[in-house]
C-alpha cells in the first residue's frame, strides 16, 4: 500500500485556489454527503463544534467513502500529545487556533514531525499508515502533511512575518471572528476596519511567501477575499446551510 499525497498540500503549494465547506455539526453522514459535492476541502471541526476525537474519526472515514474532498481537521489546542492522536488517525491537514507566536508556531512544527526533526511520538501501525500496511509511512510521511496555523489576535498580526518564517508552517487560516474580538469588535467579523485588517494581513502573508486562507459566510465579501489572493476559502458551514435551506423551504409554502 502506498502513502496518499496530500493533494491539498500539493494545490496550495502551486497557488490553486481551493474551496471548502466549514462543518460543525459533527456528523458522519453530513461529512460523507459533503465530501461528495466537489468542494476541495471539507472542515473537520474539534475546536468549536460537539465532535470529540472518535466523531472527528469517523468523520475522516466518512469523507475517504465520500470523497474526494480534502478533509482539514481543526483542532481544540497545541498540546503535542493530542496533535499525534489525530496524525495516528489519519490527518494530514491539521488547522491550529489562536497561534500567537514564532515559538508556538515552531513547537507546532515540531509536534507533527518524528524524531529528529520533532518530538512526534512514534507508534507502529496507526489508522495513517494503513494499518501498517504503508512500509515506508514513518520515513515519508513529513512530506505530505500540512500545518496550517490560525492568527487570531492582535499578538499574532504582530508576529506574522517571524512564524511566515518557519519551515514547516504551511499557511495561515485567519479567524476573523476572534480576531475581530481581539480588535476590539467582538460580534462584527464585516466591520470595515476588521476587513481592512484582514486584507493586509493577506498581503502580508503572501509577501512572506505563504498561503493565506479564511472563512467568510458572506459572497461579495467573499470574492473579495479571493481577488485579495486568499487561496484557502471556506465559503460555508453546514449549520448555516441547513438552517438557511431550512428556513427557506418553508418561507416558500408559508
Ligand atoms: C474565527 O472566526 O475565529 C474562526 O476561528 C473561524 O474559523
Ligand atoms: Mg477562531
Amino acid at each position: 500500500m502506498e502513502l496518499r499525497k496530500n493533494l491539498f498540500k500539493q494545490a496550495i503549494r502551486q497557488g490553486q485556489l481551493q474551496l471548502g465547506l466549514w462543518t460543525q455539526l459533527g456528523s458522519a453522514i453530513t461529512s460523507e454527503i459533503l465530501s461528495g459535492c466537489g468542494y476541495d476541502f471539507i472542515g473537520l471541526d474539534a475546536e468549536h463544534g460537539p465532535s470529540e476525537f472518535m466523531e472527528i474519526y469517523a468523520q475522516l472515514q466518512a469523507c475517504a467513502a465520500g470523497g474526494p474532498s480534502q478533509p482539514i481537521v481543526r483542532i481544540p489546542n497545541h498540546d503535542a500529545s493530542l496533535i499525534k492522536r489525530y496524525l495516528d488517525a489519519g490527518v494530514n491537514t491539521l488547522m491550529v487556533p489562536q497561534v500567537d507566536t514564532a515559538e508556538q508556531a515552531q513547537a507546532l512544527v515540531s509536534a507533527v514531525r518524528y524524531p529528529p526533526h520533532g518530538v512526534r511520538g512514534y507508534c507502529g501501525a496507526p489508522r495513517a499508515s494503513g494499518f501498517g500496511r504503508i512500509k515506508n509511512y514513518a520515513t515519508a510521511c513529513d512530506a505530505e502533511i500540512c500545518l496550517i496555523v490560525m492568527p487570531e489576535t492582535r499578538q499574532a498580526l504582530e508576529n506574522i512575518e517571524a512564524m511566515a518564517a518557519i519551515e514547516g508552517v504551511d499557511a495561515f487560516f485567519i479567524g476573523p471572528g476572534d480576531l475581530a474580538a481581539s480588535l476590539g469588535y467582538i460580534g462584527q467579523p464585516m466591520h470595515p476596519e476588521v476587513i481592512r485588517v484582514i486584507e493586509e494581513t493577506g498581503r502580508r502573508i503572501q509577501a512572506a511567501g505563504k498561503v493565506a486562507g479564511i472563512l467568510c459566510t458572506d459572497d461579495a465579501q467573499t470574492r473579495r477575499y479571493i481577488d485579495a489572493g486568499f487561496k484557502i476559502v471556506a465559503i460555508g458551514s453546514d449549520q448555516g446551510l441547513l438552517l438557511k435551506g431550512a428556513e427557506k423551504l418553508l418561507a416558500t409554502f408559508r
